[in-house]
């Protein structure tokens, strides 16, 4: 075992909590920085009104002392603002009589198609759903990167940096090589970062701007395509000796387990396989003596090692399932047809989703850096690269 997580909280519950373990002692402990990934994960055109609602304060229960960590698990809490709307609706306690009205107010009993709302409540017996949403919703990912913020603090002290660029909006594609925009892997997160949705092309900025701002119009919601890098790798990271120690396998886990993920694609992805075998694969070269690649067709992964190119990942993102011009569905109280639940939620969370995918790689590269290097202080693992 390297690191480990888990995350708890419902969206409109009191918090959310994580912890974090497996970080080794005597790494210092940015909180601007931790608390500026959080902010980052809150932008984005296309985002609803629960991002100005809240603050996603980080507070720190354990595990780091006087900025240091210790070596012991790292706790973390996020207080959801929004839970004094909510505070009767998602109490622990039983109700009293006097709650009941409002606390079932919110009660869902329509299905929302291509949410969870469904299938949760036939596995968890719930037929209010509102018992299933509450965590099915992307809410929980304000944990994750608040996690996966300490996981980035350590890769920086090893000088592993990660970024992300949204490449598509709807119909909108951002086809643009990374070099002939200019910018390093380095540099990119500050270019994007100032882009409303994301994007590295700042031609493309509003036309992206422009298919959400449509599909808000209609009701409807949008999807998209964003690419997460990490540059500064060591080579051998991950290993071809078991299934469950392959790279792609280990990444493809944690992006697959965001919200709204339908696809993982490393380096050329899926276009690899209408290609030759001698346009899909990186030719090697000597360059004073030393075996470099020629290119990054493979993003950075060989036999499920790190080559210690950039590594790159592709994911597409389907268009969110809550919709206010809602979908046919069943209320499955009166099993009459009836249009699918409405809640607040987002139009495109495409840019959101960049950041919270850099998180979930930092995390799953600290997991793999910690197999191959181990070390329970940071000066231990120094001494050991
Ligand atoms: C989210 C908070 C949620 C949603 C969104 C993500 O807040 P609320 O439900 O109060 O508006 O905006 O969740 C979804 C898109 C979803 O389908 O559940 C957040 O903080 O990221």
């Amino acid at each position: 075992m390297s690191i480990r997580f888990l995350t708890a909280g419902e969206s409109h519950g009191k918090a959310l909590v994580g912890i974090l373990e497996g970080i080794p002692a005597g790494l210092s402990i940015d909180f601007d920085f931790i608390q500026n990934e959080m902010k980052r994960r809150k932008l984005g055109y296309g985002r609803s009104f629960r991002q100005k609602i809240e603050d996603d304060q980080v507070e720190c229960l354990s595990g780091v002392r006087h900025g240091v960590t210790l070596g012991s698990p790292i706790a973390l809490m996020i207080q959801n603002k929004d839970w004094e709307n909510w505070k009767t609706i998602m109490k622990s306690e039983r109700l009293e009589p006097s709650e009941c009205e409002k606390g079932l107010q919110k009660a869902v009993s329509v299905p929302r198609p291509g949410h969870a709302d469904w299938i949760g409540g036939i596995k968890y017996g719930h037929s209010d759903m509102r018992n299933v949403l509450e965590r099915a919703s992307a809410r929980e990912t304000a944990m994750r990167v608040a996690l996966g913020s300490i996981a980035k603090i350590f890769l920086i002290e090893f000088g592993i940096r990660i970024s992300s660029r949204v490449v598509q909006i709807g119909r909108v594609q951002d086809q643009s090589e990374l070099e002939s925009l200019g910018v390093s892997l380095h540099l990119l997160n500050e270019k994007t970062d100032v882009s409303a949705v994301r994007c590295a092309n700042p031609d493309l900025t509003e036309k992206m701007i422009a298919e959400i701002e449509q599909a808000q119009a209609n009701g409807n919601t949008v999807g998209g395509v964003f690419e997460v890098y990490a540059s500064g790798l060591p080579q051998g990271l991950g290993s071809y000796v078991q299934w469950d120690r392959r790279l792609e396998g280990v990444l493809a886990h944690a992006f697959m387990s965001l919200n709204a993920i339908k696809s993982v694609e490393i380096g050329l992805g899926l276009q690899a396989a209408s290609l030759l075998g001698s346009s899909a694969h990186d030719e090697m070269i000597l360059i004073e003596d030393r075996v470099q690649l020629k290119t990054n067709r493979s993003g950075g992964i060989d036999g499920g090692m790190s080559t210690g190119q950039p590594l790159i990942v592709r994911c597409g993102m389907k268009p969110l399932a809550t919709l206010m011009k809602p979908l046919q569905s069943v209320d499955l109280r009166t099993h009459e047809s009836a249009q699918a639940h409405v809640e607040r939620s987002d139009i495109c969370a495409v840019p959101a989703a960049a950041v919270i995918a850099e998180s979930l790689l930092a995390l799953s590269l600290v997991e793999v850096f910690q197999e191959k290097y181990g070390g329970d202080s940071i000066e231990e693992i120094r001494s050991r690269i």
